[in-house]
């Protein structure tokens, strides 16, 4: 076979792959969880609606639509993590991952000015390995697999167009849609770019440990500066040292171990080399007219090494990259450099903007920061008082922050944290709420709509307002989750009542600051105005086994009197 050749209208003829890595995709950030079940991964589902298609619903028209919605897009889901998580419940494959104390790595955020090493020290337990080794193993059997099947292969990819580029400033008195013959297509200013990347698959290996040379051909940057990395290259291929032996990576800096990674990141960034920190400033005053360089002059033959970090988390080089500033004197804090550096706002005036004048924000009546009442999101209605259990039904409105005991869904599983509080999914409402719907405290309740069902016991809370029921985020769908009545399948997670809602001012492109940024803006999951049916369960059924089956108040009882 000399390639693999694509076919997207058979998307069956080709292998559909999900890596999930460092994300607990299924569980905690998967807005509309059931949906995925459905249409991701064709499994098992607790969804209750009907698909726009089967509903007669008004449909867009701008897409082709397909009646029949696809259930499983993809063929191998393989997840890498040291937890036993939701999403790891669903993988085909879990690859377990070495833990903090079992690897190297780095740790930053732009809210905490230093950075800080994770550091092995103790092997991996059994065959897990760190994320590093699991990458580097994967890459190394698939360049050999690859060979007489794919070669170096050219793949055309969309890239949005960029904020802090020129593009940014592609559409700026209205948007025109070259799909309905308005304007033409023109990649970068009426669509999207469109770029050609060659892919080595054979070398896969090869690049992945080492250095590539487009640092050199086209240097470093973000936010719209580049700057020269000829130097710290060089310094890296002293450091790491270079790979002697024949093939695409010959001649290039080692990038072998977890360790090796951390020097290019570290050497390569301006926030933990001084060198690089002044050239990023000088790159920016070029724009500016202003000199910025003292911002990091007084720390210019700083650099970090990770063995540096090690000895004690260090704190970090300010640089153009952020906003704020890491210095003696001014904690960080975003906005400061445009206030007193006199660096232009990233907007479509380069002042602060709270006027957003573009057309669709225009159409939207978002203009102006504002209150927009509720809306009907229909999923409540159809199924309210349907399949009657014999207790009062109440819907409420649905929340679900994020929690005080854990991390998004890490620490909330582990038995102490269940011993302290109920041992499983729990959902908080209000006394009044509570007492309409014949609930008290600790009873085993079920929160539903058309989106899905969760079963968990109820915590009637003064804290809680009237009309308002919430599911902390994120709780695993692992521990002591019964079935639910109406899906007759097992409960679900806080993501089981909601559903992703596309918001078109989110997709907004070619307009200064509304223009896509990795991490910083683009379309989001958005999920608004959720409601849910509360109501008490008449049977708690844990399906474990189909002969047995206890009622609610039996089991209720049970935990009272026990
Ligand atoms: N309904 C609703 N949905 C939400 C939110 C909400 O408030 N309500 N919040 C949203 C927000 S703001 C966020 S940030 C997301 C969070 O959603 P996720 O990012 O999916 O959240 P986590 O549960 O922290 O998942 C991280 C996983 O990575 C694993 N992990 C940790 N360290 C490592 C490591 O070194 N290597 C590997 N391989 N794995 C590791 C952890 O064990 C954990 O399982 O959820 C979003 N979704
Ligand atoms: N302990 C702990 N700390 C964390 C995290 C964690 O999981 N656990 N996650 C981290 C992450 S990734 C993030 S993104 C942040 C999130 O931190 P926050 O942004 O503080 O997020 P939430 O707790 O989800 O929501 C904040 C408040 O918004 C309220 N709220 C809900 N809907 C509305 C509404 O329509 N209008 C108004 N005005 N308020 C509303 C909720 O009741 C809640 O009290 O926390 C970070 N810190
Ligand atoms: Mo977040």
């Amino acid at each position: 076979m000399g390639g693999l050749h694509l076919e997207p209208e058979n998307p069956q003829n080709y292998p559909r792959n999900l890596f999930i890595w460092r994300s607990n995709l299924l569980g905690s950030s998967g807005k509309g969880h059931e949906y995925m079940l459905r249409h991701l991964l064709g499994t098992k589902h607790g969804l209750m609606g009907k698909d726009l298609g089967e509903d007669g619903g008004k449909k867009p028209e701008d897409i082709k639509w397909v009646d029949e919605a696809a259930e499983g897009k993809i063929d191998l889901l393989v997840t890498l993590d040291f937890r036993m998580s939701t999403t790891c419940l669903y993988s085909d494959i879990v690859l377990p991952t070495a833990t903090w104390y079992e690897k190297d790595d780095l740790n930053t955020s732009d809210m905490h000015p230093f950075i800080h090493p994770l550091s092995a020290a103790v092997d991996p337990v059994w065959e897990s390995r760190s994320d590093w080794e699991i990458f580097k193993g994967i890459a190394k059997q698939f360049s050999k697999t690859a060979v007489g099947h794919l070669g170096i292969e050219k793949d055309l990819v969309t890239l949005p167009i960029l904020h802090d580029t020129p593009a940014e400033m592609a559409q700026p008195f209205g948007v025109k849609q070259w799909w309905t013959g308005e304007c033409d297509l023109i990649p970068g200013k009426t669509a999207p770019n469109m770029i050609v990347v060659e892919r080595d698959y054979p070398n896969t290996y090869a690049r992945f440990t080492s250095l590539g040379p487009l640092l050199e051909k086209l240097g470093n940057g973000g936010k719209g500066i580049n700057w020269n990395t000829d130097a710290e290259v060089e310094f890296l291929s002293q450091l790491n040292r270079c790979h002697i032996e024949e093939g695409a990576n010959k001649g290039r800096p080692k990038i072998e171990t977890a360790i090796d990674a951390a020097e290019v990141i570290l050497s390569l960034a301006p926030e933990t080399n001084g060198q690089v920190a002044v050239k990023a400033w000088a790159a920016l005053s070029e724009f500016t007219g202003l000199d910025h360089t003292h911002l990091a002059k007084p720390k210019e033959e700083e650099k970090i090494r990770f063995r540096d970090v090690q000895a004690q988390p260090r704190k970090i080089i300010s640089s153009p990259t952020w906003s704020g500033l890491e210095d003696e004197h001014v904690s960080y804090n975003a906005g400061y450099t445009n206030v007193h550096e006199y660096i232009p706002w990233r907007t479509v005036t380069g002042r602060q903007q709270f006027y957003q004048d573009h057309e669709w924000m225009r159409d939207f009546g978002e203009t102006m920061c504002l209150y927009k009442p509720p809306i009907n999101l229909k999923t409540v209605k159809p199924m309210m008082n349907k399949q009657p259990n014999g207790n009062t039904e109440i819907a409420l409105n649905w929340i679900t922050p994020h929690q005080k005991w854990g991390i998004h869904s890490t620490y909330s599983d582990n038995l102490l944290m269940l011993t302290l509080s109920r041992g499983g999914p729990i959902v908080w409402i209000s006394e009044p709420d509570a007492q309409r719907a014949g609930i008290v405290d600790n009873d085993w309740i079920e929160v539903f709509n058309v989106n899905g069902a969760i079963a968990a016991r109820a915590v009637v809370s003064q804290r809680v307002p009237e009309g308002m029921s919430m599911m902390y985020h994120a709780q695993e769908r692992i521990v002591n989750v019964p079935g639910s009545e109406v899906t007759k399948t097992r409960g679900g997670i806080h993501n089981s009542v909601t559903r992703a809602v596309m918001k078109p001012t989110h997709m907004i492109g070619g307009y200064a600051q509304q223009s896509y940024g990795f991490n910083y803006y683009g379309t989001v999951g958005c999920n608004r105005d959720e409601f849910v049916i509360v109501r008490k369960m008449a049977k708690v059924d844990w399906l474990d086994d189909d002969s047995v089956e206890q009622s609610a108040d039996e089991f209720n009882n049970f935990g009272a009197e026990g």
